[in-house]
């Protein structure tokens, strides 16, 4: 085929679907080419329906003399509108199905560069995020472990848990900040202490819900430093808004100096586990710290 759809789906989405923001993800122009196809599908249905609509109304209004009549059934119109519907819906769904592996099912997530959890919570709403201590190895969770001074359940007996970082809402209005590297394959196990969340990076094309009770995996590869939002796609509660994060992409280097300085400031003689105190005592800590 001499006719590149993909470039077609990319000019249409630069010169009109001005109003997504910025994408800096791997898989993101893949995932906004397919909304732009059904966007564009979805107009063009809809002026071709409403003006079949419209033109019916103008010839078949009311006129002296003209006596409505009845006949049953049409078969080249009960298969158009049988099968069009059912092409268009095949079709996208083939075409997206690369996008939608590639992105959502588990099975397609890459080895990952960085791997870190995701707890969603209506105590306050947030998101708590828990990275690997210097051993790089995160403690075990122990579902009886888990309290508000220990919202991820590090079990108390793992050694490998107690240099884990958690890091939380530093409270009031500001946003919970998160730092990951750039141009690695990140893996998020994303879950829930409460209610259903839905964790959403927009410059990422990531949505994913939070559900309680399950660890769900999420991946993205970010391509460009700055500083994203982080929201919450489900209406979860009365503090629903005050989910926003900020998602701060490094550098490796600058990401690697941050690590360190929370590691720094979390340390190891409060080792969490053996007090369940300890872990929320650290994480006020480990916020107090602007970014680099
Ligand atoms: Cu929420």
């Amino acid at each position: 085929m001499s006719f590149d759809v993909s470039k077609a789906m990319e000019w249409a989405y630069k010169d009109m679907l001005t109003f997504f923001p910025e994408n800096v993800s791997t898989f993101g122009s893949e995932l906004d080419q397919l909304f732009a196809m059904i966007y564009y599908a979805s107009v063009a249905i809809f002026f071709i329906t409403y003006g079949i609509l419209i033109a019916f109304i103008i010839m078949y209004r009311h006129q002296e003399g003209r006596r409505a009549y009845h006949y049953h059934g049409n078969n080249l119109v009960e298969f158009t509108w049988t099968l069009l519907p059912t092409f268009l819906f095949a079709g996208i769904g083939l075409w997206s199905d690369d996008a939608w592996t590639k992105s959502k099912s588990a099975y397609r997530v890459p080895n990952p560069d960085v791997t870190i959890d995701v707890l969603g919570y209506q105590s306050g709403f947030g998101w708590q995020f828990r990275y690997p201590g210097p051993d790089g190895v995160f403690g075990k969770k122990e579902r009886n472990q888990i309290s508000s001074a220990n919202p991820f359940g590090i079990d108390s007996n793992d050694v490998h848990g107690k240099d884990d970082l958690v890091i939380i809402s530093p409270g009031g209005a500001r946003p919970v900040e998160a730092h990951l590297p750039i141009n690695k394959n990140v893996l998020v196990n994303l879950s829930s202490n409460d209610v259903l969340h839905s964790f959403f990076l927009p410059n990422f094309r990531v949505k994913q819900d939070a559900v309680p009770g399950q660890w769900i995996k999420v991946w993205f590869n970010g391509t460009k430093a700055g500083r994203y939002e982080i929201a919450c796609a489900e209406l979860c509660g009365s503090g629903h808004y005050n989910m926003r994060g900020l998602l701060i992409m490094d550098s490796q280097q600058d990401y690697d100096a941050w690590l360190d300085q929370q590691y720094k400031l979390k340390k190891p003689e409060t080792a969490p586990a053996a007090d369940s105190t300890a872990a929320l005592a650290v994480a006020p800590d480990s916020t107090t710290t602007k970014k680099n």
